[in-house]
């Protein structure tokens, strides 16, 4: 009995600890905005989640079918992360950059919600100064910054995003909390938004106008990824950070290329710079995650343990998303009898790994009760 009760004891101080510790950047972020962030938080102790990109939408051979996952019919259950991107939303299209639906996307991020699973948001908005694509890369970031000539084109796009995320909302007409990763990439130089299209300064001030707006128009149910893509070291994953007041979640993009000959190459570096990001996610009390991930048509039979789980470790991450299944030639997750489908279903059988069943009973979206002080 004794026993039990210090369990209890040293989990409410555990819960609470939490609690007062991994604050979001959004001070007015909703109760459920930062329960979720805490759950999350918890969560990552134990394990972390898969996720896949435009799971619900389509797959290799089929589209738009209600209930249909490549994840789903490899393995028996959904993903636990969702990702999704606005691209177009800018432009009043009522389909996204890949053909998505918008409010079809909306009705996904509420399945997925409802089945307790979690949401990711990237935007490949376009061009806001010549109207071209994000690969656009003409000079446009100090165009678009408070002052600029371009930023009201600019403004009323993000009022565009802002509109949309506000508006997720679960049954109860409550505001879906999700992971909001904008301005991805960007040590990189192939987006608008990339490195050698503007100094570290406009990059910053980029993000954090993106995260004041938000607030400003009271969206208030995002938890905010800054996500590179390789880095070589701290400095270059730091050069653009936007500070801590503006970021909750540290991530990278990082994709195995030339299999096999880069396969420990690709396990060496993701370990090296998910070493690189923990440390200072702890003691800032940030979250990591691989935002993206992935080996283009999984030509490695056991790449999802042999490589992946591999290169994850023993770190602590909160998910890795994988890309997604687009085309024949350009998929990231198995389909049926895809050469990598078995080791799949074995990767996913590790204790720490969680799809929808064990995110499930993370019960993410509930607050953790803490018992009274007397
Ligand atoms: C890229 C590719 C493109 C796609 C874009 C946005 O990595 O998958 O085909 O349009 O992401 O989803």
């Amino acid at each position: 009995m004794g026993k039990i009760i210090a369990v209890i004891i040293v989990s409410c101080l555990f819960i609470s600890k939490i609690q007062a510790q991994y604050s979001l950047a959004d001070k007015s972020a909703t109760e459920e905005t930062k329960t979720l962030y805490q759950n999350l938080a918890k969560q990552a102790r134990k394990g972390f989640m898969f996720g896949h990109q435009d799971d619900l939408a389509y797959g290799i051979g089929w589209r738009n079918i209600d209930g249909e996952s490549d994840v789903k019919k490899v393995s028996g259950e959904y993903p636990a992360v969702f990702g999704w991107d606005l691209g177009h939303l800018e432009l009043d299209s009522t389909k996204n950059l890949d053909g998505v639906p918008f409010e079809k996307i909306k009705a996904y991020i509420q399945q997925v919600h409802a089945q307790g699973g979690v949401n990711t948001i990237t935007w490949h908005l376009r061009n806001p100064v010549n109207g071209k694509s994000a690969w656009d890369v003409d000079s446009t970031v100090k165009h678009i910054l408070v002052g600029g000539k371009k930023y009201s084109v600019y403004e009323s796009w993000l009022a565009k995003v802002a509109t949309f995320l506000g508006n997720l909302k679960d049954k109860q007409g409550k505001a879906i909390p999700v992971i909001f990763r904008p301005f991805h990439e960007h040590n990189g130089s192939w987006f608008w938004w990339g490195k050698k299209h503007c100094s570290p300064d406009e990059y910053k001030e980029l993000y954090q106008h993106l995260v004041r707006y938000m607030a400003s128009k009271n969206v208030h149910n995002l938890i905010y990824a800054y996500s590179t893509d390789y880095f070589s070291d701290e400095k270059d994953y730091f050069e653009r950070y936007p500070n801590d007041q503006f970021v909750d979640i540290l991530g990278f993009d990082i994709y195995h290329r030339n299999a096999p000959q880069s396969n420990e190459r690709f396990i060496q570096d993701v370990d090296r710079m998910l070493n690189s990001i923990e440390n200072y996610a702890q003691k800032h009390h940030k979250l990591t995650a691989i935002t993206e991930t992935g080996l283009e048509q999984i030509t490695e039979k056991n790449w999802w343990t042999d490589i992946l789980l591999k290169s994850i470790g023993g770190h602590k991450i909160s998910y890795v998303l994988v890309w997604r299944n687009g085309r024949p030639d350009h998929y990231y997750a198995p389909y049926p009898n895809q050469l990598s489908a078995e080791n799949f279903k074995y990767f996913i059988q590790q204790p720490h790994i969680f799809l929808e069943r064990k995110t499930k009973t993370s019960k993410l979206y509930q607050k953790q009760p803490i018992a009274k002080k007397k």
